[in-house]
């Protein structure tokens, strides 16, 4: 198994729903960022590569799309369809999103600012970096 996703405590009453997110807690890991991604066309494939150090956590905050995970031998292929969801991409694991509906937002927790050098593009070079 790559990853799992984990579902988390909806708090709601009758306002409406809340789900708190905490470093070390929910979120495996100090977080150092976040970003997210909306207006995915669903043809449209983002991700697509690794990375060296950086560990993330997805959460599908609105609408929903899939995430496939390789760690260099298997591949699974992960649903987030609700906001209480969320699903843990370590370091070094192939990552891409797809199949996003019109309104998926794609909220992003990372463990380290943005640093361009931290990716892994290329497949192959994946391959030999989980070979080493
Ligand atoms: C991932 C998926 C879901 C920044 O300036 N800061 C940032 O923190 C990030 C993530 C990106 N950028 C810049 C770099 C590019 O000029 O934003 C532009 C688009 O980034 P990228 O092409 O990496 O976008 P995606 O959607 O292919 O991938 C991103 C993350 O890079 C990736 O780790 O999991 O979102």
């Amino acid at each position: 198994m790559i990853s799992e996703v984990k579902e988390f405590k909806i708090l709601g009453d009758h306002r409406g729903q809340l789900v708190a997110l905490e470093a070390n807690r929910q979120i495996p890991f100090e977080v150092k960022r976040v970003f997210y991604i909306y207006g995915t066309q669903p043809e449209i494939s983002r991700g697509n590569h690794s990375h060296y150090k950086t560990k993330q956590f997805l959460v599908a905050v609105h609408g929903s799309c899939k995430v496939t995970l390789d760690d260099g031998v298997d591949k699974e292929v992960y649903d987030l369809d609700r906001p209480n969801l969320g699903l843990f991409q370590d370091a070094l694991i192939w990552g891409s999103m797809h199949d996003f509906s019109p309104d998926c937002v794609l909220m992003v927790l990372a463990n380290d600012y943005y640093d361009d050098k931290d990716y892994i593009r290329t497949y192959d070079e994946f391959l030999q970096e989980v070979n080493r």
